[in-house]
């Protein structure tokens, strides 16, 4: 029987083809030295196609979620990557193929796992009281042994929470190591409820808010302050009919303010504003932090749909490179009664997959690690043009100077999402490595490399070969040593 994945963009190439492994490499090969003071996980998620999509073709956000950890001590970095042995995955191991149909539209499934658990785990994997969450927001966690990778299965915090979706960007309070989420469409398929929860860093519920969004969207990020809650609201729809028709679960509406939604974080939601800014694309948050009466909340920023699979109505979606980006800075003023959200232009270079210092999270900050792209640096002639999602710079931003740095890993090279590892717990903030996978497209092969955060020019550090190549992934984070399971 033929078992072959399509020769589509998503499915094919340096970046996007499969790599489907799972295993365990020990002492990879280091160029370089690895510092002495990275001891623990670097921990991160590929949507990774196990079996060709059901439909013929597929879009990247709904491959099975593949988890890599790469484990550093004395200088040494093993290696293990395994999927998260979610429902989906073990019923189309059973069928040996795919058994799901569009991206988060359940009405296109094989009727064999109607009903059940369609999260691929795919988005993002995060510590939380000794164990992994690998993340959808379309689904609750599921729960893996961090030395282990074995998968514990769907988690609901011990049958606290219900059954709605929960994000895949679960912020960390810096004072106490309190787990901040929110669920969106979190009463069913395209609805308005967003819920908004906080857990003790050993796992007990603290608090719950609901509330209701101006309209069912794709809420991929959020922020949490000391004092508040910010959540914005893109212009990228989700309507149940279309759905039940067969059609996408998102689309783009170009008529549409950006809404930013700001409530305390310790209130019931009753107290709720809604900021409006100009309908640009914004899927993650670098920080936000609270200044006198108000709240600022920074996120790359696109003047158009970044995402073309989820095209306007018509089916239109501008072509990828004809989209500006730049850093924006959205500040709230609570004071005022005014609902418009102020625009400052932080950066107007592209950018994305931005990081900050976790112990800033939420609070006046200074340094962010992010991806850019440079495309005079680039070998179109040899290469073509670049796969989606191509970033060929490893940049760091002082928010306080202004002042961009960045390291270009070659003409032929691109980056995965990077995380930052301060180098003590008491290093002064932005003090610490910056890990990031860069992906050589002509020879097919994947490094880490780590680098110096204050020093992104000089270059990496240290390199750690890989003897295979990984494909493309979305998020990951670091876990010292001292915060894993025995
Ligand atoms: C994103 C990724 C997703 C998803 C929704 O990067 C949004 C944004 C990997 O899946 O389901
Ligand atoms: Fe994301």
């Amino acid at each position: 029987m033929a078992l072959k994945f399509p020769d589509t963009p998503d499915f094919t190439g340096p970046l996007y083809a499969p790599s489907r492994f799972e295993g365990v490499v020990r002492d990879l090969e280091v160029m370089g030295t690895v510092p002495a003071e990275l001891n623990g996980r670097f921990v991160q998620v590929s949507p990774d196609p196990i079996y060709p999509p059901m439909l013929g073709d597929d879009i990247f956000f709904n491959g099975d979620g593949a988890v890599t950890s790469f484990h550093f001590s004395g200088g040494h970095v093993d290696i293990q990557r395994r999927y998260v042995e979610t429902e989906r995955l073990t019923r189309q191991r059973a069928a040996r193929r795919s058994l799901h149909g569009l991206y988060r539209n359940p009405f296109t499934d094989d009727p064999s796992v109607k009903g059940l658990n369609r999260s691929t785990a795919n988005t993002n994997i995060v510590p939380f009281n000794g164990m992994l969450l690998a993340l959808k927001e379309d689904s609750l966690p599921y729960a893996m042994n961090p030395a282990t990778l074995d998968t514990i299965g769907e988690w609901d915090f011990g049958g606290q929470i219900g059954n709605a979706p929960f994000t895949a960007h679960p912020k960390f309070d810096p004072e106490n190591g309190n787990l901040l989420a929110i669920g969106y469409e979190a009463r069913g398929l395209a609805t308005r409820d967003i819920v908004y929860y906080e857990f003790s860093a050993d796992g007990k519920k603290l608090h719950e808010i609901w509330i209701e969004a101006p309209y069912a969207s794709s809420v991929h990020d959020f922020a949490v302050t000391p004092n508040y809650v910010i959540i914005p609201v893109p212009p990228l729809t989700s309507d149940r009919d279309r759905m039940e028709k067969g059609g996408r679960h998102f689309e783009w509406q170009a008529d549409l303010e950006f809404q930013y939604g700001v409530m305390r974080r310790d209130g019931d939601g009753s107290d709720i504003r809604w900021f409006t800014g100009p309908g640009c694309f914004q899927a993650h948050v670098l920080n936000a932090y609270e200044e006198d009466n108000a709240v600022h909340i920074d996120m790359p920023s696109a003047d158009g749909n970044v995402f073309f699979f989820f095209p306007e109505a018509d089916g239109s979606a501008p072509a990828p490179e004809t989209l500006h980006f730049h850093l924006a800075r959205w500040t709230f003023d609570l004071q005022s009664n005014s609902n418009i959200a102020v625009h400052t232009n932080l950066l107007d270079l592209p950018c994305e997959f931005p990081r900050c210092d976790p112990r800033v999270s939420g609070l006046p900050y200074r340094h962010a690690v992010m991806l850019g792209c440079d495309m005079s640096l680039y070998a179109m002639d040899r290469l073509g043009p670049p796969p989606w999602q191509f970033f060929n710079m490893l940049a760091h931003f002082d928010v306080a100077t202004g002042k961009y740095e960045a390291w270009s890993g070659g003409d032929a090279e691109c980056f995965q999402e990077p995380t930052f590892v301060p180098r003590s717990p008491d290093a002064p903030e932005g003090d610490g490595f910056v890990l990031a996978l860069l992906n050589h497209l002509e020879t097919r092969t994947t490094e880490l490399v780590i680098l110096e955060a204050l020093d992104l020019a000089k270059g990496p550090i240290a390199r750690v070969k890989l003897p295979f190549r990984l494909r493309m992934s979305l998020h990951g984070n670091w876990l010292p040593e001292a915060t894993q399971a025995a």
